[in-house]
């Protein structure tokens, strides 16, 4: 392997120094595997980053984009259009819960979020409710790292360094392992968590409160499902108070829990939907936040000159990205992948959940294709367990994510039940030399 120049690159959420004494570099990827720069076939435990639910190197896409670039490369969406992009939302409405049917389109997760934090306030004020400016979110959330995001979200690191929106306020996490561990599915208990909600409305007024956003799923933070009942408790609250309720779903979108979004999964319907990764399969960058019929038409009200909303990506509704998308989505019905995973969710859970006699493990949590085990931390070094099984993992042909001392699964949807028993023998070895 010809190792490329590491310096210039200052690689996102990673211990550069670290990273280029040591690198680890992907080459190739196709199926369920990626091939490493030293010629090494590495299973894809993560489906990329939580996106590459089709696996990888789907011709058909490659295709739909090399043809898109050929016919119209780009075109400007502001006060403007192009049949392509039209198409993709009608076929991502036609996809999406019921009455969730209005798109709007961005360049990823985290313009997403900030482009729901927006509608929501613009929303507020449209229908007289102007001091609304105020957003919940809640600890262990993962909202992206706009300033929006970070500040709803519920990560310290990823909030310490930079400041916060003013006016946001966060309910607790979900996670309650002295009660519900290795639970598969939803917990059993913490649908009262969900009251934090209300404490938050007597704290700071319902007039001030615009939306509250969550995970249907927390992903990042280590595989989190909402207890029994939470969801719909959340939602009962934010009705009754006139707030918005934001589904973050970049990671529980496009089939991850066997239904095609974390809103079918749990029966709960949300005000707005924020989408990214598994909309173009991983292969282009693109998001789409989905937004009920009554928040858009009541945006739709004013003068029809006047822009009703103003905001929007250069990349919004990016005609390749949406060839991309079309493409994905048409794999997506072909192969039944947006309920692939209900079929294999026993199976999954049955491996992964095996592993709690193995060594260091105090939990394994499974819901739909996701799953995450979670290691005993080392006495003064916590993440070093977890980041050993990870490199561990990588040497012996399997990619998985760790976050803290929890390892994160999130394979393909096209996965095959050979693969999940080589996930499951990989983290077992790796995990009795983890010391
Ligand atoms: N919301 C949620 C729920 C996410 O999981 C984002 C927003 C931001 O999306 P972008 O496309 O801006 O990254 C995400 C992203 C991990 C990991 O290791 C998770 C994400 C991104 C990178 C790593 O768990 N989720
Ligand atoms: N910064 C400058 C100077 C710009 O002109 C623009 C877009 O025109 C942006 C930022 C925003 O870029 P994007 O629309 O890709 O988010």
């Amino acid at each position: 392997m010809n190792t490329p120049d590491l310096a210039a690159w200052w690689m996102p959420f990673t211990a550069n120094r670290q990273f280029k004494s040591q690198p680890r570099l992907l080459a190739e990827a196709r199926g369920m595997f990626y091939r490493s720069a030293d010629d090494r076939e590495i299973l894809d435990g993560t489906a990329g980053l939580w996106c590459v639910n089709a696996g990888h190197g789907r011709e058909e896409i490659a295709d739909a984009v090399s043809h898109q670039i050929r016919t119209m490369d780009f075109a400007p969406a502001f006060q403007m259009g192009h049949p392509i992009g039209f198409d993709f939302a009608t076929r991502l409405a036609e996809i999406a819960p019921a009455g969730l049917d209005r798109v709007f389109f961005t360049g990823s997760g985290s313009e997403s979020v900030d482009t729901a934090l927006k509608i929501a306030l613009a929303y507020q004020r449209a229908i007289g409710q102007g001091t609304r400016t105020r957003f919940i979110g809640r600890e262990r959330g993962y909202h992206g790292v706009g300033f929006g995001g970070v500040s709803v979200g519920g990560i310290l690191n990823n909030r310490r360094v930079f400041t916060s929106l003013p006016g946001t306020d966060h309910m607790r996490h979900t996670h309650d392992p002295a009660r519900n561990r290795f639970t598969r599915d939803m917990p059993e208990h913490g649908a009262e968590l969900a009251d934090d909600l209300e404490r938050l409305v007597q704290l700071h007024g319902a007039e001030t409160i615009a939306a509250v956003i969550v995970e249907p799923v927390a992903g990042s933070t280590g595989v989190l499902p909402p207890p029994k009942g939470y969801l719909e408790r959340l939602r009962e609250i934010a009705t009754r108070h006139g707030i918005l309720l934001i589904f973050d779903e970049v990671i529980t979108g496009f089939g991850r829990l066997g239904t095609p979004f974390g809103a079918d999964y749990f029966g709960v319907t949300p005000d707005l939907i924020t989408t990214a990764k598994g909309i173009t399969n991983g292969t282009l960058p693109m998001g789409a936040v989905f937004a009920s019929r009554a928040v858009h038409d009541a945006m739709m009200q004013g003068p029809e000159n006047l822009i009703e909303l103003f905001h929007g990506y250069t990349y919004s509704g990016h005609p390749v990205a949406c060839a991309a998308g079309l493409a994905t989505l048409d794999i997506y019905a072909r192969e039944g992948l947006l309920t692939r995973g209900a079929e294999l969710a026993p199976l999954w859970a049955d491996t992964l959940h095996a592993l709690r006699d193995a060594p260091h493990v105090i939990d394994v949590r499974t819901i739909g294709l996701v799953g995450a085990i979670e290691l005993a931390s080392r006495d003064g070094a916590p993440g070093a367990r977890a980041y050993d099984v990870f490199t561990d993992c990588f040497r012996s042909g399997l990619l998985i994510r760790v976050t803290g001392d929890i390892i994160a699964l999130s394979p393909p949807l096209i996965i095959e039940p050979d693969h999940m028993g080589r996930i499951a023998e990989t983290i077992r070895a790796a995990l009795e030399r983890a010391g």
